[in-house]
């Protein structure tokens, strides 16, 4: 009896010994988490840094190019990235990746597709006969023209930092010389065009994604030839294809996992769905609240999604 009193007293030690080592603490060393010029991943940027917080963590946020970002994880000036959209970020990741110091951190649920195209009463409107078809757009070049496109039509384009020549590149190869791309200088302008455009009753063209605020009221993306790896013209194909249906992961810098074991966990644990991020974006782009208190509101009005991403119940 005193011997397995003793031994389970033992046992019991050594389980203890176990969970303290298996639970290092974190790091008072700040987290730091990057923003860049969408809705939701500014939202989700506070969102998550509430989380590390309520976790015991310091966090830090600082305002990061959206492509050199990924080479900042990898040194480890930035600590993650927690929206890395396929099309638009999947080669500066995998880049950075190969030059050693950023990991995989996981994929959220959220299915994402980032590709130009019409407010849903533009095909209502039957505007532009064909759509979503791309060849539709051969035929209807002059009703997509505005003051500043010299009569051709126009593909208003997100921030050039996102896509390079990814947009021009296409067009002169799918659609020839009757089209140009416009650069738009933030998200902010293509959401006041779509605005200005429906109530001018005009056709718009323009970059625009999902998950985003636009999927309430519906955004019908153009439908191109299928993406393949490699068909861009920058990464040695002919550029006539349309974007992935794509992926949504996350990235970290490589010590983050044993700088920050619990945070790092909980990072790991995080995925969205495409009606979580939308509605992120929907707190700012059509209820104009802050990004902070747009990510306030959310963690209150969702505790039971995030908590249970901080390990409880695991
Ligand atoms: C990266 N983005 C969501 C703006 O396409």
């Amino acid at each position: 009896m005193g011997r397995l009193k003793f031994i389970s007293g033992a046992l019991m030690g050594l389980m203890l010994g176990v969970v303290g080592v298996a639970n290092a603490a974190d790091s008072n060393k700040p987290i730091v988490i990057p923003t860049h010029n969408w809705s939701s991943q500014v939202v989700m940027a506070y969102v998550i840094g509430g989380i590390f917080e309520s976790m015991g963590n310091n966090v830090e946020y600082v305002s990061a190019d959206t492509q050199a970002v990924y080479e900042s994880i990898r040194n480890g000036d930035v600590t993650i990235s927690h929206e890395v959209w396929q099309s638009t970020f999947g080669k500066s990741f995998y880049a950075a990746m190969a030059k050693g110091g950023l990991i995989d951190a996981g994929t959220h649920a959220a299915k994402t597709l980032e590709e130009v195209g019409v407010p849903q009463w533009v095909v209502d409107k039957n505007l532009c006969p064909g759509l979503p078809d791309y060849k539709a757009l051969l035929k209807c070049a002059d009703v997509f023209a505005t003051p500043d496109s010299g009569g051709k039509g126009r593909i208003l384009e997100g921030p050039q930092s996102w896509h390079g020549a990814e947009y021009v590149d296409r067009v002169e190869a799918l659609l020839g010389d009757t089209w140009v791309v416009k650069f738009a200088g933030s998200a902010d302008a293509i959401w006041a065009d779509h605005v200005a455009a429906k109530k001018e009753g005009r056709a718009t063209l323009t970059f625009n994604w999902t998950p985003n605020f636009t999927d309430a009221d519906g955004f019908v993306f153009i439908e191109w030839p299928p993406y393949y790896l490699g068909c861009r013209k920058q990464d040695g194909g002919d550029s006539k294809c349309g974007s992935p249906i794509g992926w949504l992961k996350k990235a970290a810098n490589y010590k983050f996992p044993k700088t920050h074991p619990a945070a790092y966990m909980a990072f790991s644990r995080m995925s969205f769905t495409a009606g979580q991020i939308g509605s992120m974006a929907a707190l700012v782009d059509l209820d104009k609240m802050s990004h902070q208190d747009a990510a306030t509101k959310w963690l209150a009005d969702n505790e039971k999604v995030w908590k249970s991403m901080t390990g409880v119940g695991m």
